[in-house]
């Protein structure tokens, strides 16, 4: 699956090991999106298709990829794999599901030998969410207009407590500071 059919080079790869993980991991897509961020969607497998995920992490540099975002649940190897072929921070998404339901695709994923990092995120949609904005934060180390974007997306989140604030205590008649 290959997602954004525009002429701009991707700056992120966002792997999936299965399709079953995408109606999680759009969320990381529009996330990216939102920030004008272009990005790439694949499905390759750790255990499926071993050849293809390392040949992806392999050639991802050289194709302008800056940052890999991984998802895969239960044994989930392919966030592992992929740093130990690239030298792009990658940062890994656990996903939910089987009877551990996201444990065994979280312990897999940060718990990595020392050498190889894996940036690990929350499990399900949360770390989707977080990981693109940990992906655009990385890429705002060296773009001015990202940084100042993310400054606008924290200033929203701040209102959007304040507004709940507000809207709870009016609600219990509670008012002043
Ligand atoms: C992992 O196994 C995938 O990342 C997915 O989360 C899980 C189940 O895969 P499917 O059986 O749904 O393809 O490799």
């Amino acid at each position: 699956m290959s997602h954004g059919s525009s002429p701009i080079s991707p700056k992120v790869l966002i792997v999936l090991g299965s399709a079953s993980d995408w109606p999680v991991m759009k969320e990381a897509y529009a996330t990216l999106t939102k920030f004008g961020v272009p990005a790439e969607v694949r499905v390759q497998s750790a255990h499926r298709t071993p050849d293809e995920a390392v040949q992806l992490a392999k050639t991802a540099a050289e194709r302008g990829i800056r940052v890999i975002i991984a998802a895969a649940g239960m044994a989930a190897h392919l966030p592992g794999v992929l740093a130990s072929h690239t030298t792009l921070p990658v940062l890994g998404v656990p996903m939910a599901g089987g009877i551990l339901d996201g444990l065994d695709a979280l312990l897999s994923i940060v718990q990595m030998p020392p050498g190889i990092p894996v940036g690990t995120l929350a499990v399900g949609k949360a770390g989707a969410i977080n990981a693109a904005l940990l992906a655009v934060e990385i890429l705002a180390l060296s773009d001015e207009a990202l940084r100042s974007a993310l400054l606008e997306y924290k200033a929203r989140l701040r209102e959007s407590v304040e507004r709940g604030n507000e809207e709870i205590r009016k609600e219990l008649g509670q008012f002043g500071s």
